[in-house]
């Protein structure tokens, strides 16, 4: 347990994090108490969930738990590299996509396949972030970035999964469904694409473009976007949200 020194832009951009969750998932809460239909809730119960989970991993990393520092087999230490974040994401990031699942009207196996590809997307960078190199052919760099590979090809089947399968779903709902998934499936395009960058150019890479400030502001203005205004883009479509839950309704009968 280290926590962020003081006054830096890691501890800053730390505290800004969990500001920002903590009242997106108060604003959800606020936004979902009075709604009584049962499919409509799904969407902010999964939605508050996403912001309180990722509240409680930022203030687990503002107060230091869940970062550790990997000493690479070539004898260099990564001081500190934060696994929470994976704890985080690993939750997160497939209710965001159930999210994204349920307004297009999937079924139980396509739903199945996103989770299972982003579990795998996330679990395979986690290995890159804490790899030593130790006992590998490759250098330690090499090593790292090779598991960012593996986890990368997990995020274009991902990828290719919501532009197709999921697409052409959402394409049979009503006009207004069809159009809130392709505003929400391109907000994940774009800022989905930018964690690899990040973790790349940032201190897991090993290439070291840029520091540990402001690759951790980096990721914080991305995770409140791709959180929060993600479920603020979701959450005040309320007549969107009757047809997509009318239409699960008739497809259940
Ligand atoms: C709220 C958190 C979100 C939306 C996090 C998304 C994270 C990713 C899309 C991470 C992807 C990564 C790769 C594709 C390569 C390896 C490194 C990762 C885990 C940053």
């Amino acid at each position: 347990m280290s926590a962020p020194p003081s006054g830096s832009l890691e501890q800053i951009a730390l505290g800004i994090g969990t500001l920002g969750m903590a009242l997106g998932t108060l604003a959800f809460v606020a936004m979902g108490s009075g709604e009584t239909d049962e499919r409509k809730q799904e969407f902010f119960i999964i939605t508050t969930f996403i912001a309180g989970i990722a509240s409680v991993a930022y203030f687990s990393m503002f107060q230091g738990f869940g970062v550790i520092s990997v000493e690479l087999a070539n004898g260099t230490t990564l001081e500190r590299i934060y696994w929470a974040r994976y704890a985080d994401w690993l939750f997160t990031t497939p209710l965001l996509l159930l999210d994204l699942g349920l307004l297009a009207g999937a079924d139980r196996n396509t739903l199945a396949t996103l989770v299972g590809l982003d579990a795998g997307m996330i679990v395979t960078g986690l290995v890159g972030a804490l790899a030593t190199g130790g006992g590998s052919s490759l250098s330690p760099g090499a090593t790292r970035i090779a598991w960012w590979g593996i986890s990368c090809g997990f995020f274009v089947v991902l990828l290719y999964y919501l532009v197709s399968t999921l697409s052409n779903l959402a394409a049979q709902q009503s006009g207004d469904v069809a159009s809130l998934f392709s505003t929400l499936r391109n907000l994940v395009i774009v800022l989905w694409t930018a964690y690899p960058i990040v973790w790349i150019i940032g201190t897991e890479g090993t290439l070291n473009i840029v520091g540990l400030g402001v690759e951790t502001v980096l990721f914080m203005v991305l995770d409140l976007t791709a959180k929060v205004g993600f479920g603020f883009i979701l959450l005040r479509s309320r007549d969107v949200l009757d047809q997509a839950s009318a239409a699960a309704g008739v497809a259940a009968d």
